[in-house]
């Protein structure tokens, strides 16, 4: 990946609409501080070639009985070009929540596309196409992640859609830096033991299936230096029925 031109990380951080929903605020009215990694990224081999979706050749692997998981690397070819066109073109909004008695910065950026306004065309359209023709779904909801630096993070949790359901399938790809994406179970003992950590690169691509956000929590941990990283999220209600769940190993699905 080219080097970010630090002007483009500062742009995102001056644009995007407030909500309704959510404390939202222009991050001009409190600028943060300019992210330590932004004019550091480190090209990767493939990244600057066209934008293509690749095979997925790995095999889900089994968190336990009812919930797996799936990390395939360089899943996109040309995965640097997509991450300077998202960063680019995504309205960018930096929120802000009560906690407690206070109110705190998510420590990242997000913004949300609905699927019918994604421009087939453009980097997110190849990936998010791709990504619903091996589930075989269309996405309910898109969330797009920037996460400026390595004090940027999103905490331990259970994504919404699937935390009352027996399955549900949930894709996340990366762009940009590296980062580590832990999952450990959401409750009982031995968490220490049964967290694994998944070591994410640009063009990745990981899938959670099953009852992953029933009973198992996911994080991106702040780390001490990181080049920016956008991931894009896609979740879907529909069952899946795509190519990827007709593997070996799939995960125990149950409509
Ligand atoms: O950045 C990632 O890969 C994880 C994002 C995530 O956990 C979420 O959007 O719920």
């Amino acid at each position: 990946m080219g080097t970010v031109p630090v002007a483009s990380i500062e742009r995102v951080f001056y644009r995007g609409p407030m909500s309704t929903t959510v404390l939202t605020r222009p991050v001009s009215a409190q600028p943060r501080s300019r992210p330590q990694s932004a004019a550091t990224q480190q090209p990767t081999l493939w990244g600057h070639q066209p934008l293509r979706v690749n095979q997925v050749e790995v095999a889900w692997d089994a968190l336990d009985a009812t919930s797996s998981i799936l990390h395939q690397p360089h899943w996109l070819t040309g995965a640097d070009g997509a991450f300077h066109e998202v960063l680019d073109a995504t309205d960018w909004r930096s929120i802000r929540r009560p906690m407690y008695d206070r109110v705190v910065d998510v420590p990242r950026l997000i913004a949300t596309e609905r699927r019918g306004a994604v421009n087939a065309e453009t980097a997110l359209g190849t990936i998010v196409s791709g990504v619903e023709e091996l589930l075989g779904v269309t996405a309910d909801h898109i969330g797009l992640n920037l996460y400026r630096s390595g004090a940027d993070s999103v905490t331990w949790h259970r994504d919404r859609i699937g935390r009352q359901r027996d399955w549900s399938v949930i894709a996340l790809v990366s762009l940009g830096g590296p980062r580590t994406l832990s999952v450990r179970p959401w409750s009982g003992s031995g968490h220490r033991a049964k967290t694994r950590h998944m070591h994410l690169a640009s063009g990745d691509l990981v899938v959670m299936a099953g009852a992953c956000q029933r009973d198992w929590e996911h994080a991106v941990l702040k780390t001490a230096t990181a080049a920016p990283r956008i991931s894009i999220a896609l979740r879907s209600r529909q069952f899946p029925q795509g190519p990827l769940f007709q593997h070996v190993g799939v995960p125990p699905l149950t409509d």
